[in-house]
Formats: C-alpha cells, structure tokens, sequence
C-alpha cells in the first residue's frame, strides 16, 4: 500500500478531494492510505509556537527546524521526504511515476514565508514545486502530487489503456474526444459535427488522425514538449 504521511498545520485539509472520486475510492479499497500530522503538536512551548521572524530581518514568519524534526521523528516510516514549495523542481509526469513507485513519501507542507533552511537540509527533504505560480499554503500542492501518484497506483484505474494514451506519457498533449450526439446544436444556433473519420470505423485512419491531432496542438499549445 501507498502511504503518504502529511507534515501540516492544517490536518484537517486531508483528505479533502483526495476522499472523493477516483482517489477517494482507492482510498477505501485501502490502496493508499495518510497520516496526517499536526506540526503543532510537536512544539515545545505552552503557546504552542511553530514560527518566528526571519534572521536578517524581513517579511513574515518562518517555520522553526526544531518543531518540524520533531514532527518528522514521530513517523516510523517517512520513505522519500518531499517539501512543497514553489523554488522547487517542477511536477512532471516523469517525477510522478518514480513518486507513485515508492512505498512511502512524507510531504512537508509550509505556510507563511517559508520553513528554515537547515531542517530541509539535515534531513534532505527534496523541494518539489508544481508550477509557476504562487499558492499561500503548501496543502493543495500536496494533494496535486497524491492525486497524480495515486492514480497510477496498481488496481485504481479501471482502463489501463488510458494512462499509456493521455496527454504526456507519450510526450504529446492529448487528440480531441467526441461523444454523441453526433451533430450538436449549440444554444445559438451553431452546428457543431463529430469529424467525420472518428464515425468511419477505420480503427488505422482513426489513430493516424489522432496522432496527427496531438502533434497539431502540441505544436501550437506547448512547442516546448517537441523539444
Ligand atoms: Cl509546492 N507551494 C506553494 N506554496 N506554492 C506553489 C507551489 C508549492 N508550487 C507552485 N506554487
């Protein structure tokens, strides 16, 4: 079984969309599981403080390395540690496939300015971002590296077809997809076909036209994947 344990000030954003759905159903068919950890129960001090003001000066607060090694040290089996932050090595397809093969990840998430450098470092948490952007809190990050982990776990995706044809794992974004009915009025008035070829039944002029689709909006989308 996959198992995430989860470093957070906010435990209870778990398992929030990750308990429904695809991934909620894995869940309850106990192919992964979670644990999350409250950091502030770790801290040391009556207020229960888990931050202070940087050294150097500057805005905001930054999570204490004492208080989240602590939390690290109750897991009895962290497996590949992860910290959620946007200076980190981008999220593709390829990092989520060697992260769905572990049988453990433990994912720190930050709020406020950042955590302290030194925690990251003595216990070598890898920084993983998953885009360029900036969210407040690294909770919906995590959950954006589940869902895409779980998803390829063993037994979770009835059609194992789809993951090998979808967009990436052939390194090109996905063709259109077409369902009935097979002409469409659209509310203004405008028809709307299903392309024709998709109707032929020609199974190798199909594939020759969705191959043809993907490298057209690969090209025009994200030219960067064509290398
Ligand atoms: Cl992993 N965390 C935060 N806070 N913001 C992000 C991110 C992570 N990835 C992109 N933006």
């Amino acid at each position: 079984m996959f198992q995430v344990n989860l470093l957070t000030l906010f435990p209870e954003m778990f398992p929030g969309m990750l308990g429904h759905s695809l991934a909620g159903r894995a869940l309850e068919d106990k192919r992964w599981a979670y644990t999350a950890v409250n950091i502030r129960d770790f801290a040391a001090d009556k207020h229960k403080t888990v931050d202070d003001t940087p050294f150097g000066g500057g805005a905001g607060m930054v999570m204490r390395p004492d208080v989240i090694e602590a939390a690290l040290l109750s897991l009895p089996a962290p497996g590949r540690k992860i910290y959620m932050s946007p200076r980190g090595k981008v999220l593709d397809q390829k990092l989520v496939h060697e992260l769905a093969a572990e049988p453990a990840l433990t994912i720190l998430c930050g709020r406020y300015e950042g955590v302290d450098q030194r925690v990251l470092d003595a216990h070598d948490f890898e920084e993983v971002s998953i885009g360029d952007y900036v969210l407040s809190g690294g909770e919906p990050a995590a959950m954006i590296v589940m869902d895409a982990c779980i998803r390829l776990l063993p037994g979770v995706m009835g059609n194992v077809e789809t993951a090998g044809e979808e967009s990436f794992s052939n390194g090109l974004l996905e063709y259109p997809h077409y369902t009935r009915p097979a002409e469409w009025i659209a509310v203004d008035g405008r028809p709307f076909a299903v392309p024709e070829v998709l109707r032929s039944g020609d199974h190798g002029k199909i594939a020759e036209w969705r191959h043809h689709q993907s490298r057209e909006i690969t090209r025009k989308r994200r030219p960067d994947l064509l290398g």
